[in-house]
């Protein structure tokens, strides 16, 4: 496994709530670093990221919030995105809400692009995240990375005049959704998304559906990004986030979806995104977070398998 290395990204200028600027640190308090460092990787921790300087931005939508802070952290998550994904490393980036999504992705596709290799994503949410600026009601633009990773128009000049390198929406899967609005679910079909929602995953289990997926992402010698919603879990084992939808993932779902993505050495970065410390429990759902992230990097009970009756 290469460096990892950690990337703090205090965004939350496109949640619908205040507080998912403390994520980086809550994550540095509950210990991201030391736990990964335990499991034997070498890890170092770029601090926080500042927002560009943006003048140029505007749109015709009316109810988007904070336009031009979420297009400065875009564009300086992804330049940050586009120069690690073509370094031997491992970024995580700590978010921020999911609006930091518009800038990891878009980077990391940016430097997969340059490598000649697919980006494939795995979207862990409640949400689809699957508008466009045009098409989102509430203005809250965290509700529109995936549709921008994958190309969709209705966005503005996000990226500065930079090319987009649009995944493929093939290359997609939504994992654990259960709170989609009428434009996305449209969009989606109309893109013939995967969206695996949790009626699937009660039917299925969660590992019948991220097997064949990740064959896919191997099969096709690609890269893998990861973009990990606090809401994609139970709101009561994850309080700590302003989107709560009842009835997501369990701990242990989440954990075999991590401990999956570990066994399939296919993953190659990560977000984590709309922890908001100020609505948490005594830093539980930050130490969940925490924990997830350490079995998606190895942790597990033996490194071999114990004897079998
Ligand atoms: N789809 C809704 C709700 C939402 C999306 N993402 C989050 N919430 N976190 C919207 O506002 O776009
Ligand atoms: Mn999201
Ligand atoms: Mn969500």
């Amino acid at each position: 496994m290469p460096p990892i290395v950690l990337v703090g990204a205090p965004v939350e200028a496109g949640a619908g709530r205040r507080g998912c600027l403390m994520g980086p640190d809550a994550y540095r308090t509950a210990g991201l670093k030391e736990a990964l460092i335990q499991l034997g990787h070498s890890v170092s921790d770029l601090g926080n990221l500042k927002m560009a300087p943006v003048q140029d931005i505007s749109h015709s939508n009316p109810v988007l919030k904070n336009l031009a802070e979420v297009t400065g952290w875009t564009r300086a998550l992804h330049a940050t995105a586009a120069d690690l994904g073509v370094k031997p490393v491992f970024p995580v980036y700590m978010g921020g809400d999911h609006s930091i999504a518009l800038g990891t992705v878009a980077g990391q596709a940016s430097a997969a692009a340059a490598k000649g290799r697919p980006l494939f994503v795995l979207w862990l949410d409640a949400h689809s995240d699957f508008h466009s600026f045009e098409t989102t009601e509430s203005g809250n633009l965290h509700g529109t990375p995936l549709a921008f990773a994958c190309g969709l128009p209705g966005f503005p000049d996000l990226l500065n005049g930079l090319p987009r390198h649009p995944v493929d929406p093939a290359n997609v899967m939504i994992l654990g959704a259960r709170s989609i609005d009428p434009h996305e679910r449209d969009l989606l079909l109309a893109h013939d998304v995967s969206v695996c929602d949790m009626r699937m995953i009660d039917e299925s289990g969660v590992a019948a559906l991220v097997k064949p997926f990740l064959e896919r992402v191997r099969a096709a010698d690609g890269l893998l990004h990861v973009s990990l919603d606090v809401d994609f879990l139970e709101p009561e084992t994850a309080p700590a986030v302003g989107t709560t939808v009842p009835g997501g993932a369990t701990f242990r779902e989440a954990h075999l979806v991590m401990e999956m993505l570990h066994d399939s050495g296919l993953v190659t970065s990560l977000d984590l995104a709309e922890l908001n410390p100020f609505l948490d429990d005594r830093g539980r759902t930050a130490r969940l977070m925490v924990d997830l992230t350490g079995s998606l990097f190895g942790r597990r009970v033996f490194d071999r398998p114990t004897r079998s009756f």
